[in-house]
């Protein structure tokens, strides 16, 4: 395998610049041969990381990538909400494979705990929104968004609590009586008792204890030490909270700035921005997506972008959008995240197309404008202007060097740049950690 100029002797944050599921996972895991460690810093077990390893595709969710390495210590950063029962899940199912966790999985005592009653709580808002005609956000149904707004209003119980049993009984009942009113009220929903989450949840105390850090401080130390750390991020700068189509969107920063408080870290630690872009846009859940094609009707582009690049959710198995590359909101991820350079992946999914689209702005109220707008009503009002490249019908799966891309995907990807502003550092061409241009 080669080596890359990327990662020697340097902190390199990995952030998707679309709406998620760009290749994040593979891009990680190949980097990490680079890395001594690898954290995670928002976001929780609505991630889905594919990664393909010799052939054998494994699905991580809320441990880092870093895992399928020997010897890489893997950090759960306080930015990130963390559901007990699903960590110890997703342990339970790498070990079974032989993959060896707990000696090298460290999780931030600062993380705010997912409960039953988020999950519930989520669930029963997405069905309250559709039945009210607002519309569902399409939530991965993880209780994300309601966890971070425990933690947001200071009364979230955290990883630490875990393992004081008296407190974390107190802070429970609250939180369980909380939520109840909600439930049982306006949700209409199931209350939950607060002993069996008591009960489950100490269970699995004595398990988690000893995978408790202080990861801040580790990762310091780690840096001190001349040790290489890589920030995996999760979801894409497009669903980030602040930045992305609100309402539709995650309940977490996603940008790299986020990755330094995330992890619990400075931001000098910071030093190669990786931004991950698939050739075309993909979108699960509901929201803006200017450049969405019919994606379900056989013999369609959309369709063929759905079916080759395999558009199907990670965790919950649903269908995701396709549409062209939408260089326009690209754009404004790549100055969001001051990205370094950007990782160009699924390239050979556009193979076989006679022409390939791409976005470089928009038709607003009859204004032409070159980058996304913030306003989700104003992103539904875009009519996405387009660029024509001739398509290429050699095939680009698993090619290695830049040069032995056909002309035309050499062009396609100069205009990327172009319109972007950002270089082109990575392309990857298939799956597998082996299918990868380097280009810095
Ligand atoms: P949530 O559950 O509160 O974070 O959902 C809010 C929005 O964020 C989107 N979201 C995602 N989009 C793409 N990929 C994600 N992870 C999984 C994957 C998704 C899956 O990698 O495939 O399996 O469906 C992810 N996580 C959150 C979500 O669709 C909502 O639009
Ligand atoms: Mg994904």
């Amino acid at each position: 395998m080669q080596s890359s100029e990327i990662a020697r002797g340097r902190n390199v944050v990995v952030v998707g610049t679309q709406w998620g599921d760009e290749g994040k996972g593979k891009v990680v895991d190949w980097l990490t041969d680079h890395a001594e460690g690898v954290v995670r810093f928002q976001g929780g077990h609505n991630a889905g990381h594919t990664l393909v390893i010799k052939g054998v595709k494994t699905a991580l969710q809320l441990i880092p990538s870093g895992i399928m390495r020997d010897g890489v210590a893997c950090y759960i950063g306080n930015g990130v909400v963390l559901d007990p029962t699903h960590l110890m899940t997703e342990i339970e199912r790498l070990e079974k494979a032989g993959v060896e966790v707990r000696s090298r999985l460290f999780i931030s005592e600062s993380c705010p705990l997912i409960l039953p009653f988020h999950v519930e709580v989520d669930r029963a808002r997405e069905l309250l929104r559709e039945s009210s005609g607002s519309g569902k956000i399409g939530t991965t149904g993880k209780g994300i968004g309601p966890a971070y707004e425990d933690k947001v209003a200071r009364r979230a119980l955290r990883v630490q609590d875990l393992k004081h049993p008296e407190r974390f009984a107190k802070k429970l009942k609250e939180l369980v009586e909380l939520h109840n009113v909600s439930l049982s009220g306006y949700l209409k929903s199931k209350p939950l008792e607060f002993q069996p989450i008591y009960d489950h949840a100490m269970s699995l105390a004595e398990q988690i204890k000893p995978m408790m850090a202080d990861v801040g401080y580790m990762l310091h130390k780690a840096h001190l030490a001349g040790q290489n750390i890589l920030f995996e991020g999760a979801q894409g700068t497009l669903l980030d909270i602040d930045h992305g189509t609100y309402p539709y969107v995650t309940s977490s920063n996603c940008v790299a700035g986020n990755a330094a408080a995330g992890a619990g870290v400075g931001p000098q630690m910071l030093h190669y921005m990786l931004g991950i872009t698939k050739a075309y846009a993909t979108r699960v859940g509901s929201g803006p997506f200017p450049t969405e094609l019919d994606w379900e009707t056989p013999g369609t582009v959309g369709h063929h972008l759905s079916t080759v690049g395999q558009e199907r959710g990670t965790v919950t198995g649903r269908a995701r959008r396709c549409g062209w590359l939408d260089a326009a909101a690209l754009k404004r991820s790549i100055i969001i995240n001051g990205i370094s350079g950007l990782c160009l992946t699924k390239l050979d999914v556009l193979d076989g197309l006679a022409e390939i689209n791409m976005c470089v702005g928009y038709e607003l109220h009859g204004k032409r404008i070159d980058i996304l707008p913030l306003d989700a009503d104003d992103i539904v009002a875009c009519q996405p202007i387009y660029e024509v490249f001739p398509g290429w019908t050699e095939s680009t799966f698993g090619i290695t060097r830049w040069d032995a891309l056909p002309t035309n995907a050499r062009a396609y990807l100069k205009r990327v740049e172009e319109v972007i502003g950002a270089p082109i550092a990575m392309v990857s061409t298939g799956p597998d950690r082996d299918h990868t241009i380097l280009l810095q």
